[in-house]
């Protein structure tokens, strides 16, 4: 089993928040898989898929390209493992977490850390960054950077639900971790490799339950090291 995952100029961050759901999804199932570190201009070369983003796995002379299609594809095809989303219900609720999480956390993070991420990476990826995201911010990556504390603003602003979630449970999944604290989770490895930003305060029950995440597995989080 093989994950292409994302990483800029340090190619032990692997950064992308997609790439760390289908990694702690693997590590939930006591799966191991290689890593593949590719930066953002190589992933259109990995041989044998036409694949334009990460994560990727392959197994079994397969390739799934897509971090949703990667949790189901672990939970259809290791049964027996410790259960990803908990029954069809829980899968149903993951589903729909996948996709609010987009507009409501990964939007406005992605606008704090744009110019973040940009000066993480090689001069290529540096390039195809700026001409790709600038058109999608609707302005520079500098000019991003001027608003960095407006957007991080409106990032914990979303938080809410989460923390109000994590006062009465340990985990978003329960009284253990699922799919959806993995979904979560990935968001907080992505800022913290790539910016120094910093998302929490000490006071919130996010804080308690991202020290909770970043022990599990012996620790496989801790990998990202705070930018
Ligand atoms: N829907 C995809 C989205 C994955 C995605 O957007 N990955 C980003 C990295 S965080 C990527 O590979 N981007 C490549 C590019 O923009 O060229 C999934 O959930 O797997």
């Amino acid at each position: 089993m093989k994950l292409y995952e994302l990483v800029g100029k340090d190619k032990s961050q692997g950064f992308s928040p997609y790439v760390w759901r289908a990694r702690m999804a693997l590590a939930h199932k006591g799966l191991e898989a290689e890593m593949v570190p590719l930066t953002f201009t190589e992933i259109p070369e990995i041989r044998g898929v036409s694949a334009k983003t990460v994560p990727v796995l392959e197994h079994d002379g397969g390739f799934i390209t897509d971090s949703w299609d990667i949790a189901c594809y672990l939970e259809d095809n290791y049964p027996d493992r410790p259960s990803l989303f908990g029954g069809d219900v829980g899968k149903a609720y993951a589903g729909f977490f996948n996709s609010v999480t987009f507009y409501t956390l990964i939007i406005p993070l992605f606008q704090t850390l744009a110019y973040d991420i940009f000066t993480g990476l090689d001069e290529a990826d540096q390039a195809y960054f700026r001409a790709s995201r600038e058109p999608r911010l609707g302005k520079s990556l500098e000019e991003a950077h001027e608003h960095q504390p407006e957007n991080l603003a409106r990032f914990q602003k979303q938080l809410w639900p989460y923390n109000a979630t994590l006062k009465t449970q340990d985990f978003m999944g329960g009284a253990s971790a699922t799919y959806v604290d993995y979904i979560l989770y990935g968001l907080f490895q992505w800022a913290k490799g790539v910016s120094p930003v910093r998302l929490l305060d000490e006071d919130d029950p996010l804080y308690r339950w991202r020290a909770e995440m970043d022990s599990l597995f012996d620790g496989l989080g801790k990998i990202i090291r705070q930018r």
